[in-house]
């Protein structure tokens, strides 16, 4: 009994083969693959830093130094009097970015600030539109003072919202309005959600 079971399997499995091998071709395509509609959490779409340190003296002023409170623990140092009154400290980067809404950020610490409420430092998004680089624009800014400081040991970090409707190259700019110490870190660019 026991050789008629293993027989009588021998001959489906070479039934079930004889099958498989004739099968018809369309029985043998492959699913098509799922397709993932949530972007996994860790996949920011857009969340770019440009450390101070890295953008190179052609859209800077000032030196880079160490500071262990720092990004990269590097910062741009301008020291008090080492930009002239409206000169841009920080700028750039010239990257093209298409159309949306944007959140624009810079981590700055500022010390010998003057006793009063006057902008010491402006903060803006500049740039021109793809289609027409010769059409300069400032689109948003910031004007900063003393009291956006209050610790002149801490860094402090500021934001600005901006829309662009159509593709843009921007850059995100620090200028200097008094003579102040300044250390920029880092500034950013990601997509509003
Ligand atoms: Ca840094």
């Amino acid at each position: 009994m026991r050789y008629v079971t293993a027989a009588a399997g021998g001959v489906l499995a070479l039934a079930l083969l004889a099958g498989c091998q004739k099968a018809p071709k369309e029985e043998e395509i492959l699913p098509p693959p799922k397709i993932v509609k949530t972007i996994p959490a860790d996949a920011n779409p857009l969340r770019k830093v440009y450390e101070a340190e890295e953008l190179g003296p052609e859209v800077t002023l000032g030196e880079l130094t160490s500071d262990p409170a720092a990004s990269n623990q590097m910062s741009l140092y301008v020291k008090s009097g080492g930009a002239k009154i409206d000169e841009f400290v920080a700028w750039g980067p010239y990257e093209e970015i298409a159309p949306g809404a944007y959140i624009a950020r810079g981590r700055l610490k500022a010390a010998s600030l003057p006793d009063n409420d006057d902008q010491v430092l402006w903060l803006d998004v500049a740039g021109s539109p793809k289609a027409n680089r010769e059409d300069f624009k400032v689109l948003t800014g910031k004007a900063l003072r003393r009291k956006d400081f209050p610790d002149p040991d801490k860094y402090y970090t500021f934001q600005i919202n901006f829309d662009v409707n159509e593709a843009f190259v921007f850059e995100l700019r620090t200028k200097y309005l008094q003579k102040v110490e300044l250390w920029l870190d880092w500034t950013s660019l990601e997509l509003a959600q």
